[in-house]
């Protein structure tokens, strides 16, 4: 049989306007209206960023317990807190995202270009960032943007060992202008790249690059992160209406591939996280 399919959704992401996609989820309510249709549809994991009352990407301590306080409420999804941010965020704040004390939480494993911006991740930051979600019983997935960054993590984890819950869970993001490009031929380096520990495996790509790399991810037996804060349109000049027909979408190209979309247990224990 083949392995059921892990569906991560990332809703909003920091750089998209809310003026600009009025139906991206920005608010504490449209957020746990998205991921509990999501989870209807197929989606079994929810990387969340968030936005204050002027729908601007914040790390507010607060919002961020109350996220995740709402997303537990209303979902059996495991909730990640993006620990990236947006370009603009301090480390320091970027840091405390764990004490949300959600269940997993992204960790870039290397500064990248970000179209004209800079994504920093000095070194010493993914160390401290790693050892406190060792510390904290929080699941970390490793978020590659580029072919070093593969490297990086088996630095990391020859350095300090494996994550809580003993397992590796890595994502691929794949098409960010300044990372390495969303192609199938890209994907298949980073894959035969990864350390032995790595247990499993996700990818997205961004913008026009999503079908290609969802297609080629299925192709290799890997998992699918979709979701509004890659992609905004389903097909050239065809906008994005909702989170929940990205997720569809997944789950349809999942079949085709034989693989049904896990659920929230079969995530968890992929993740290593405990019931
Ligand atoms: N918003 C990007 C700068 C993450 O969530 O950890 C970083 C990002 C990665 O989205
Ligand atoms: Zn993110």
């Amino acid at each position: 049989m083949p392995e059921p399919l892990l569906i991560t959704v990332a809703p909003t992401g920091a750089e998209s306007a809310k003026a600009d996609v009025p139906q991206l989820p920005t608010t504490l309510e449209e957020l746990v209206a998205t991921a509990v249709e999501c989870e209807a549809a197929g989606a079994s994991m929810i990387h969340v960023h968030i936005r204050d009352g002027e729908h601007q990407p914040t790390l507010d301590g607060q919002r961020l317990k109350d996220t995740v306080a709402a997303l537990r409420e209303s979902t059996d999804l495991v909730v990640q807190l993006s620990t990236g941010g947006s370009v603009h965020d301090p480390l320091d704040l970027r840091l405390r995202v764990l004490d949300a004390e959600p269940d997993s939480c992204s960790l870039t494993m290397g500064t990248t270009n970000f179209g004209d911006d800079v994504f920093s991740n000095p070194w010493p930051f993914i160390c401290e960032l790693y050892q406190q979600t060792q510390d904290r019983g929080v699941v970390p997935e490793f978020e590659l943007f580029d072919l070093g960054h593969v490297a990086s993590l088996e630095r990391l984890l020859g350095k300090y060992g494996l994550p809580y819950g003993g397992k590796v869970h890595v994502d691929f993001v794949m098409g960010v202008p300044g990372g390495m490009p969303g192609t199938a031929a890209a994907l298949v380096a980073g894959v035969a790249a990864l350390p032995a520990e790595v247990t499993s495996w996700s990818a997205t790509g961004i913008g026009r690059t999503t079908l290609p790399v969802m297609l080629a991810s299925l192709a290799q037996g890997g998992h699918l992160r979709v979701g509004m804060e890659d992609v905004l349109t389903m097909a050239k000049g065809v906008p994005v209406e909702s989170n929940r027909q990205l997720v569809e979408r997944a789950v349809e190209a999942g079949r085709v591939a034989q693989r049904e979309p896990m659920d929230g247990a079969g995530a968890r224990a992929l993740l290593g996280l405990t019931p």
